[in-house]
């Protein structure tokens, strides 16, 4: 079948980049979300989330009258959902994102159409999916209803790319393409190769859930040792830094790098889905997700007996983002050591995010200054790092030999 009308739900990180990657292909794309202001926004050829050069593909797609978004869903070939899926109260998986999207979908589908879940999910979510569509409409066939080659093919595709390079892995990337049935794969994998250049590896919807969250469990597992050697080494008075990079000489070794915990939206609740469908098995995956979660606080900690020093010190935190050179907030440790600290209120805190303009919502009437590198440099007793974005790098150690450093990312090692 050829895909003349693509559909993609949610024009968040992942849909948004996917709608215009698809429609510089030259196939016409619908984008859906609930958020008037992210449809106005794409529909004026802007965009509202941050990604390098997504502005140039989205405003090229826009203006070639390929790409437009709307609030309600209309008839397509396909449609690729890519909407959030958090954890609720007790690190539970919240799949009610997914739900709303299918029944919003379920009322314009045809015959012949593929429907593709690329949200992160927990294990058994796409056949939910089918599930829910099936129940909107008992008019047609699916594959949870159906031993036969089902009306609707439904398949689970999970993004895999890395925010700050998306447009680009979103192309070069393998694609999981995990089918509720053989005949779903292959329809998804003619999608998918319309504009993947990597390769497209077909299994089944489960074993594609299961390998995202794996992808993300094994990245955090690995962080954990890290930060939990860091920790050990402070106790042993051992340079954590320069202890990896002899470690990392050995062929088969390959540490990652400690830091103020793990943050963003995927690593820091992957794993928790894999726990919940398995509590009593998922041993190291939880310890790994508590660990990184305590190291905030072991970084407070570190600052206080610092603090102690001085009578109230000035303390700069240099980064606010949840890794370098970038400007997403989200779920960032080093936002909520910043808030953190001020809320103790053990001197005056200065923030340094040079990715940002103004001062985050968390941090506003904090007592919290966001001040320039330099200034914050000059004037603090206690210097924190917390992000090693490339323009800290470039902080001459002289000019902080006179500060009590807590620096988290090694930078001064
Ligand atoms: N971090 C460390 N030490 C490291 C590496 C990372 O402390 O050695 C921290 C970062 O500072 C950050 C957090 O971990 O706070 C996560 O950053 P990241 O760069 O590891 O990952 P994300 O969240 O930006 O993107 C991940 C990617 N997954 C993997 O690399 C396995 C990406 O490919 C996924 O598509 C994405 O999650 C997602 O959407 O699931």
């Amino acid at each position: 079948m050829d895909f003349k009308k693509v559909s993609v739900i949610g024009l968040g990180y992942i849909g948004l980049p996917t709608a215009a990657v698809i429609a510089s292909r030259g196939i016409e794309v619908i984008g859906i979300d609930v958020s008037e202001k992210a449809v106005n926004t794409v529909n004026r050829g802007e965009i509202h989330i941050v990604e390098p050069d997504l502005d140039m593909v989205v405003q090229a797609a826009v203006t070639m009258g390929k790409l437009r978004a709307s609030l309600t869903p209309e008839p397509a070939d396909a449609f690729m959902i890519a909407v959030p899926t958090p954890f609720k109260e007790g690190k539970q998986p919240d799949l009610s994102y997914i739900e709303q999207a299918a029944k919003a979908i379920a009322p314009v589908l045809e015959k012949g159409n593929l429907v593709i879940l690329e949200s992160t999910s927990p294990v058994g979510a796409t056949e939910k999916l089918s599930h829910w569509l099936s129940n909107e409409r008992p008019d047609l066939t699916f594959p949870n209803n159906t031993t036969g080659t089902a009306d609707v093919a439904v398949a689970h595709c999970p993004e895999r790319v890395l925010p700050g390079r998306v447009l680009e892995e979103l192309v070069s990337n393998d694609r999981i393409i995990g089918g509720m049935t053989p005949n779903c794969s292959e329809l998804a994998t003619k999608l998918y190769k319309t504009f993947v250049r990597g390769e497209c590896i077909t299994t089944n919807a489960r074993t594609a859930e299961m390998a995202k969250l794996t992808e993300n469990s094994f990245r955090d597992v690995n962080i954990a040792f890290a930060n939990e050697l860091s920790v050990i080494c402070d106790q042993l008075k051992i340079n954590v830094w320069e202890l990896i990079q002899l470690a990392n000489r050995h062929p088969r070794v390959n540490i990652l790098t400690p830091g103020p915990g793990v943050g963003g939206h995927c690593i820091a609740v992957d794993p928790w889905f894999i726990v919940d469908s398995a509590p009593e098995s998922a041993r190291i995956i939880r310890a790994a997700r508590e660990i990184n979660d305590d190291k905030p606080s072991y970084v407070i900690d570190q600052v206080k007996a610092a603090a102690d020093e001085f009578k109230r010190p000035v303390i700069a935190c240099l980064g606010l983002a949840f890794k370098p050179d970038i400007d997403d907030l989200r779920e960032s440790p080093a936002l909520d050591i910043t808030a953190k600290l001020a809320e103790l209120d053990i001197g005056e805190i200065l923030a340094v995010e040079p990715n940002i303009e103004a001062l985050p919502a968390k941090l506003e009437n904090t007592g919290v200054n966001l001040c320039s590198l330099d200034e914050a440099i000059e004037r603090c007793n206690v210097l924190l790092v917390l992000v090693d974005h490339s323009s800290f790098k470039m902080i001459s150690h002289d000019a902080v030999n006179k500060k009590v450093v807590v620096d988290t990312k090694g930078l001064f090692s």
